[in-house]
């Protein structure tokens, strides 16, 4: 990661790529932006945003997502934010292959990592969890193809990827997460049905715990979705394979109130390359436009960008500026409120600037 210090005080510059992508992205990442903003000035750093016009425009006007060397722009930044992709007129793996997955993979961002919260002053169980979703490997892949289109013999195979050194350190990520929590770890399985890849994962994830001293609990992912549903207090840390977190993400989100709240960190644990930082959520098309997208998970994603940068005060005020509005009643419509994107953004922007006073 570069860090760019200039100027007589030092002050610290992040260049941050911005891909607000499509329908609600457009709406929630300017909202998180201008949080960000609010903060860079009252903790005195800098963030320089590139602002790529990438998604479904572009592919309607381009016939691609991205331009063809997006990545080589993407590489000199400290950081991506990204939006949502996703249109009803272009196919859904269209969007995400053609932008997302190759930013994962050509930048080494193999931790996908979900927290999940209940929200203060909200009805429902309590949870605090971290789901550590592996994020280049697995089940998406681009191995496999169709045959006999349009004959009765017609047919699609698909293979799933799992090396030994992708299931490490994922794991190991996990397990050293868990270690500063509580020690336990859940591993979403399903190696009663799928014979190959989900027993060497099952073996790979309990090497690592027991190395790193954890306790990990290999749960089918059948029976997990009915935990995170009856029993959600009873899991901390979870590591699944990237379709399994990817579902378990929404899921607890879900049972937390909204998938409107969910962030993201696509992380390159090394620092090789930038870190992504997106909302769970895709780009919602049956709302966008109506100014009323819940931004939490786009401000809570932007304050986890701002801790794997190093401003971790900033990132704190930010994650209590947002919980706290929630827990002041603040709400949008997929919380049962009735405030809009810019209301629930002016009343984060609020309480920074009451805390940065006090
Ligand atoms: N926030 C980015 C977005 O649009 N995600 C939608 C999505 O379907 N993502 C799939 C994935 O994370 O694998």
């Amino acid at each position: 990661m570069t860090l760019h210090q200039n100027g007589p005080d030092m002050t610290s510059t992040y260049i941050v790529d911005v891909i607000a992508g499509d329908g609600i992205g457009l709406e929630v990442v300017p909202a998180a932006i201008e949080c960000v903003d609010a903060l860079a000035s009252q903790h005195g750093f800098r963030v320089d945003w590139r602002h790529r016009e990438w998604g479904s425009e572009h592919y309607r006007q381009h016939g691609a997502m991205m331009p063809a060397d997006g990545l080589e722009q993407l590489r000199s930044g400290d950081a991506v934010f990204l939006g949502a992709v996703g249109a009803p007129d272009i196919p859904d793996h269209v969007t995400l292959w053609g932008l997302l997955v190759p930013i994962r993979r050509a930048f080494q961002q193999y931790i996908n990592l979900r927290p999940v919260k209940s929200l203060p002053g909200r009805p429902g169980p309590e949870l605090d969890m971290l789901i550590v979703r592996e994020n280049v490997e697995g089940e998406y892949s681009e191995i496999g193809g169709r045959y006999g289109r349009g004959t009765p013999d017609e047919a699609a195979i698909q293979e799933a990827v799992f090396t030994r050194r992708g299931i490490e350190r994922v794991a190991r990520f996990a397990a050293e997460r868990s270690l500063e929590r509580s020690g336990t770890l859940v591993s979403a399985t399903k190696s009663n049905g799928i014979i190959h890849t989900m027993p060497f994962w099952d073996e790979v994830v309990a090497e690592v715990a027991a190395e790193a001293g954890v306790t990990v609990d290999s749960v089918l992912i059948d029976a997990l979705a009915a935990r995170f549903v009856l029993k959600p207090a009873s899991i901390d840390v979870v590591v699944a394979s990237n379709l399994f977190g990817d579902i378990l993400s929404d899921l607890g989100a879900a049972i937390a109130g909204s998938i409107g709240i969910a962030p993201s960190a696509n992380l390159n644990p090394e620092r090789a390359f930038p870190s992504l930082f997106e909302p769970v959520h895709g780009s919602a098309p049956d709302i966008a436009g109506r100014g009323i997208a819940n931004p939490t998970a786009a401000i809570w994603s932007a304050a986890m960008m701002l801790d794997h940068l190093g401003e971790s005060a900033a990132a704190a005020a930010l994650e209590a500026a947002c919980f706290g509005a929630l827990a002041d009643g603040i709400a949008t419509r997929d919380l049962g409120g009735s405030a809009t994107t810019a209301e629930f953004t002016h009343a984060v922007l609020e309480r920074l600037a009451s805390a940065s006073a006090a």
